[in-house]
């Protein structure tokens, strides 16, 4: 059955690979599933259609007959439960595999978010400056115990699994604004995930579509 997703028209970011559809993608790539995308317009995510995808106009979606998934953590989920290569077989290490995926989303991934918003909607606000070092400090926190974890070791719990792939795909998005050098094992970290020969495909293809126009 053809897997369709939805992916911004354009992305923000030009190509960098930071919009949530690069998860997803990483993760058919690691599955070894083809996909076809369907890319959508700011105006069309808010549009009855999208609507009926993502209950909050967003993407990225997935469509596979007649399964229709938002939300990026639970689509990457969907394909590591349903195709090998993202979680393992053993039932305790699949659930420690699915407890990182949640820490991705859950403890990691708001202070970052966080983080971009106080620089994108925020930063032209007179009290930006001096909030600035706050919100930097509450990603910090995090990232020294993950970074205490992760230790020397070169995925969370043994193999690289589905955990990994969305701790790495939160993580990058901190790239921008310089804090992950602060933790040269994370950034090792990131670095061996981008590695991946699934991520550089998924990183191309979202690429193609992102790239400036000459
Ligand atoms: N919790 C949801 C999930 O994980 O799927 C969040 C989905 C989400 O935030 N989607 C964003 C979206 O659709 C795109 S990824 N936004 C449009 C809207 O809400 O109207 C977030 C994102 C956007 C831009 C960049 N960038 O330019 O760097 C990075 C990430």
């Amino acid at each position: 059955m053809t897997i369709t997703i939805t992916a911004f028209e354009r992305s923000p970011d030009g190509g960098k690979g930071l919009a949530r559809d690069t998860r997803v993608r990483w993760a058919l790539e690691e599955a070894g599933l083809p996909y076809e995308v369907r890319l959508v317009s700011f105006q069309a995510m808010k549009e009855p259609a999208h609507l009926a995808r993502s209950p909050f106009g967003q993407i990225p979606t997935y469509e596979e007959g007649g399964l229709v998934l938002f939300e990026s953590g639970g689509i990457v989920l969907h394909i590591a439960q349903r195709h090998g290569g993202l979680l393992p077989d053993d039932a305790d290490a699949r659930a420690r595999a699915v407890s990182w995926m949640f820490a991705a989303v859950n403890s990691v991934e708001p202070p970052i978010l966080e983080l971009v918003i106080a620089k994108f909607a925020e930063g032209d606000k007179p009290w930006a400056a001096e909030r600035r070092p706050l919100v930097e400090e509450r990603v910090r926190g995090p990232l020294r115990l993950l970074a205490a974890r992760l230790g020397g070791g070169e995925w969370l719990d043994g193999a690289f699994s589905a955990g990994d792939l969305m701790m790495v795909s939160v993580l990058l998005r901190l790239r921008p604004s310089g804090l992950l050098n602060e933790f040269p094992t994370l950034a090792a970290y990131v670095a061996r995930g981008e590695s991946r020969p699934a991520y550089k495909r998924a990183f191309a293809a979202q690429l193609a579509v992102n790239a400036p126009q000459p």
